[in-house]
């Protein structure tokens, strides 16, 4: 790991850098498919998946009995803390309601606003060495609490032409409305225009490898709304001698599992901290199965020692990370004073694998330094912000004169007509 003390300011963003690969060799590939798909439609996918996922997929929807086959297969156990993680996501996301706003801005004039689901929604949900299929309590939960009508679920199919029993299981179990055995470029594409199989969706959401990546920001060119920008998952920890060297490290590693880009930081004012992390590390890392995976993130990975808590703090918001940890004495320092995180995670007893799973919170959290203008998924993401309004006689009367006047002054005619309209059908109104 790399060791750095007291790194100077002007150093802090070289230093900082994700590991970000380049995307343009990617977006020709991905434009083609869209293309195809567009064209083609469900031809285009089972082309496709036959290409990429090495299977010949019949039936693209999943069926109500590999529903409850995959039900069946769960053990007891896992369901239920399965069911413990969706309460909880349950609760914190039905916390997030907000009440309607409502105004008399002017007597007469009132305005109101209020949020409506959006309607149609896809969620992308890879496949891969660790299916995440808590990925999909963490969409369909604040989806269905919002009260998104169609909930679309993609997932590639494996060798079989199966998806994980377990992603069947939480999708089922969370009120997504259709599953698709479709993943990256296609899974996408399909989202994007529909297909005859694939409804088309107003805002995908879910993570996903560089081509999904690239596949979901050439969405938004066909007016597609997407949660946010996805890059490799990061985490920081700022620590002290207050911290359990073992506990840091094993946070650090958990992130760094993810992924080889994934990152992870460890920022601290103590020096024996430091090194008693490391060799935690090396310690841990030994006995982990993907200990290949998290080597490679561990190489790309830092220990920063600052002399105060100030500079700490000052370096972490420059970082933005989507995953802070604090463990220091000084934790409200830290807590009140931070401007720029995803998920902040307080105390030596709150682990980030807490809110990956179980805690309530989102994890589909903003990466790559975009915690600086990004929120993290929550229930505003399934929901728009819709405006109302209802004037009265009085109302016009009150507000119609600065009306004309603004028109006007804009040389926009028919709007003052707009207004002088009604304006002398009040005043035919009062002489009659
Ligand atoms: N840490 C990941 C989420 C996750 N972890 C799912 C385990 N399962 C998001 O950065
Ligand atoms: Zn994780």
């Amino acid at each position: 790991m790399n060791k750095l003390y007291n790194p100077k300011p002007e150093m802090w963003s070289t230093l900082l850098e994700r590991p970000t690969k380049t995307v343009d060799d990617i977006e020709t590939t991905v434009k083609e498919i869209f293309k195809e798909v567009q064209k083609k439609g469900d031809e285009a996918i089972t082309k496709y998946t036959s290409l990429f996922d090495g299977v010949a997929v019949a039936n693209l929807e999943v069926t109500p009995e590999e529903i409850n086959e995959a039900i069946a297969s769960i053990p007891q156990e896992l369901k239920e803390a399965i069911q413990l993680a969706k309460s909880n996501i349950e609760k914190f996301h039905t916390a997030q309601k907000t009440t309607r706003v409502s105004v008399e801005t002017t007597s007469g004039v009132s305005c109101w606003q209020e949020k409506r689901p959006i309607q149609k929604i896809g969620l992308y949900i890879p496949g891969g060495t660790a299916p995440l299929f808590s990925t999909v309590l963490m969409l369909a939960v604040p989806a269905n609490i919002a009260g998104c009508k169609e909930i679309v679920l993609c997932s590639p199919p494996d060798k079989k032409g199966k998806i994980n029993p377990a992603i069947l299981y939480a999708a089922q179990l969370c009120g997504v409305t259709k599953i698709l055995k479709v993943g990256g470029i296609q899974a996408i594409a399909g989202l994007t225009f529909g297909t005859t199989v694939i409804p088309k969706v107003y805002k995908i959401f879910g993570p996903g490898n560089q081509f999904v990546t690239v596949a979901k920001q050439l969405a938004t060119q066909f007016g597609v709304a997407i949660d946010m920008p996805a890059g490799p998952s990061e985490l920081l920890i700022v620590a002290d001698d207050t911290a359990v060297p073992a506990f840091v490290a094993s946070d650090l590693l958990s992130q760094a599992e993810h992924g080889t880009d994934s990152q992870v930081i460890l920022v601290s004012t103590s020096k024996d901290l430091i090194d008693a992390v490391e060799t935690e590390i090396q310690t841990q890392l030994e006995v982990l199965p993907r200990k290949a995976i998290a080597t490679k993130a561990i190489e790309n990975s830092k220990l920063i020692y600052v002399e105060n808590d100030q500079i700490a703090l000052d370096l972490i918001d420059e970082y933005g990370p989507e995953h802070f940890i604090i463990c220091a004495k000084n934790e409200d320092f830290y807590v009140d004073n931070i401007g720029n995180a995803g998920s902040v995670f307080i105390g030596n007893y709150t682990p980030e694998s807490a809110g990956d799973y179980a805690s309530g919170t989102n994890h589909t959290l903003p990466t790559n330094g975009y915690a600086k203008n990004y929120s993290g998924v929550n229930l505003d993401s399934f929901l728009k912000s819709m405006t109302f309004q209802k004037i009265t006689a009085e109302g016009i009367q009150n507000i119609g004169p600065a009306i004309e006047l603004m028109a006007e002054a804009e040389g926009l005619q028919a709007h003052k007509n707009a207004v002088t309209l009604r304006l002398q059908s009040c005043e035919v109104s009062k002489t009659s």
